[in-house]
């Protein structure tokens, strides 16, 4: 599914599309912060093939930045890792078992040499920051768009009226 009509710069694959509510998040976000993504519904275990296709194509397309999602015996984002040398984040989907805690270990626990930066379960909004803000390494303008991002989630703690009684001088 292309996001964008530029070329994608961020690869956001889920194991099914039963994740997309979650993984849309990532999608909104990525927009706000003018980062262009596409996102895919790949399952490692019953597609390996054309995930092997999907992730071998996507430098040449533009892609620098994987985003992995996926539930249960989670093994999307280390196959993907294993395939490229891009960074690649996974996004534990919230499941049954302890609110996915099957899928956070599954994704986190990757043993040494192929390493998934992996976020919280249903961590789609981090991914996306945390992509945007490997991209932004090499992108002075979206770093701007970044600092203005984290300036404008500041300033709405700042201005929220619990908090009148805090803002005047002391
Ligand atoms: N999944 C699909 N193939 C391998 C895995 N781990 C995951 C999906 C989804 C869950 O299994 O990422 O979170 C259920 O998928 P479905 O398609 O049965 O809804």
């Amino acid at each position: 599914m292309a996001e964008h009509e530029t070329a994608a710069r961020v690869g956001i694959v889920c194991g099914s599309r039963s994740d997309f509510p979650v993984m849309e998040k990532a999608v909104e976000l990525l927009g706000r912060l003018d980062v262009p993504c596409e996102m895919h519904a790949i399952s490692a275990h019953r597609a390996p093939d054309l995930l092997f296709r999907f992730v071998g194509g996507a430098e040449a397309r533009g892609i620098r930045v994987f985003i992995a999602a996926a539930g249960g015996a989670a093994h999307l984002p280390g196959v993907v890792a294993a395939k490229t040398i891009l960074p690649v984040i996974g996004v534990p989907i919230p499941t049954q078992v302890a609110g996915g805690l099957d899928s956070l270990l599954s994704i986190v626990q990757m043993p040494k040499g192929i390493p998934v930066a992996t976020v919280a379960v249903g961590g789609a909004e981090n991914a996306a920051l945390l992509a945007a803000e490997i991209l932004a390494l090499s992108d002075p303008a979206l770093r701007g768009r970044l600092q203005a991002y984290r300036d404008a989630q500041t300033r709405s703690i700042e201005e929220d009226e619990t908090n009148a009684d805090l803002r005047r001088a002391p």
